[in-house]
């Protein structure tokens, strides 16, 4: 079979042929119907040596939808046949949090970094950038019905991703309750699917802001209230914008400097800031200091497998759909150099030709 291989850090990813892979035990073999690029494989393919704690060589891609072709003789969960989406951050499967479902946060992490067994699909295991994909357990697949397959895919990174971090601010804020705002800050792969789940799921306004133009008129067509390019007087546009008081929440789906400080001229007291994207940038938290007191500062990373039971079940109501490039899985090189050159609209997502 085909696969998009990293071979050694710091070397361009290669398609090459690789064997089959042969479900054991509990393991379930899916013949790839769809997978998405993210901007990590980008952090993955950059990395140095010892950065990440992953082995090379391995097959690239962690947003994978497919259909079950062959079952290991103890597996569990979708039938052969079935039409699935792989839940992506692989735990341990035995502590708290992954009986939970949240192996985003596997209480074990740092063990399994340590024998670098990696992050999960594509992230030092074997991935989805390939014909067939060999998943660990059953109990990481959710059934996607007859989603198309490069709608599915991108729900189980970008879409739960942007769940998960949705999620993480509506319960605690009183104030989402109408009349609240929130600021969506970069309104690509994840950013576009953040505003439409903030549209089904809270009586937020949505407010996006992005670099580009063509950005803002997705973050239009994706249900936003408002947006706007970042400017030096962004954030006194987004207190405006939020009545004066400023926005209850900032999606961050950039992480950089200028995001951040964005973020911090924003936010209302007692406001969400809730840091999605890896962009490198820091923010000093200091008492006092420039951020409103009161605020609430969150790390959210990927999501939890009921959430994309969720967010897969938001798609099939038709309430979520994913803005696409479709590549096939031999131009996987050129799918990759187009979300590195920052032209990509919405998710890029290779399709086994
Ligand atoms: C994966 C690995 C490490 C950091 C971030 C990610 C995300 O792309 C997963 O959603
Ligand atoms: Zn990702
Ligand atoms: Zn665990």
């Amino acid at each position: 079979m085909r696969a998009v291989r990293m071979t050694h850090w710091g070397g361009p990813p290669v398609l090459i042929e690789v064997a089959r892979p042969i479900p054991g035990a509990d393991e379930v073999l899916i013949r790839v119907e769809a997978a998405g690029v993210c901007r990590s494989d980008l952090h993955v393919l950059d990395a140095r040596p010892g950065i990440l704690p992953y082995r090379t060589p391995f097959t690239l891609g962690h947003e994978v939808a497919g259909r079950v072709a062959e079952r290991g003789p103890g597996a569990t969960g979708p039938a052969v046949g079935e039409r699935v989406v792989v839940y992506g951050p692989w735990g341990c499967g035995l502590c708290s949090r992954c009986a939970a479902g949240a192996e985003n946060y596997c209480d074990r992490r740092a063990d399994l970094d340590a024998v670098r067994t990696g992050t999960g699909v594509g992230l030092g295991r074997d991935g989805g950038m390939a014909d067939f994909l060999l998943v660990p357990s059953g109990r990481l697949l959710v059934p996607v019905g007859d989603l198309p397959a490069a709608q599915a895919a991108p729900l189980s990174d970008a879409g739960l991703t942007a769940y998960h971090a949705v999620s993480g601010i509506r319960p605690t804020l009183p104030p989402l309750k109408g009349g609240a705002s929130v600021a969506v800050v970069g309104v690509g792969g994840l950013g576009h699917l953040a505003v439409q789940i903030l549209r089904a799921t809270t009586p937020a306004r949505v407010l996006a802001v992005d670099v580009r133009e063509e950005a803002l008129s997705l973050a239009d067509a994706c249900g936003a209230h408002f947006g706007t390019l970042l400017r030096p007087d962004t954030a006194e546009v987004l207190r405006r914008r939020a009545g004066g008081i400023g926005v209850d929440a900032v999606l961050d789906f950039v992480g950089s400097h200028s995001s951040l400080e964005l973020a911090v001229g924003a936010l209302r007291a007692g406001g969400e800031l809730a840091v999605v994207g890896s962009g490198g940038g820091e923010l000093t938290v200091r008492k006092p200091g420039a951020l409103p007191p009161g605020v609430r500062i969150s790390l959210p990373f990927w999501g939890t497998r009921p959430e994309l039971e969720e967010v897969v079940a938001l798609a099939r109501k038709g309430v979520v759909r994913v803005e696409t490039e479709e590549f096939a899985l031999s131009s996987a090189p050129e799918a990759i150099d187009r979300l590195r050159s920052g032209h990509a609209r919405g998710r890029t997502v290779l399709v086994p030709d």
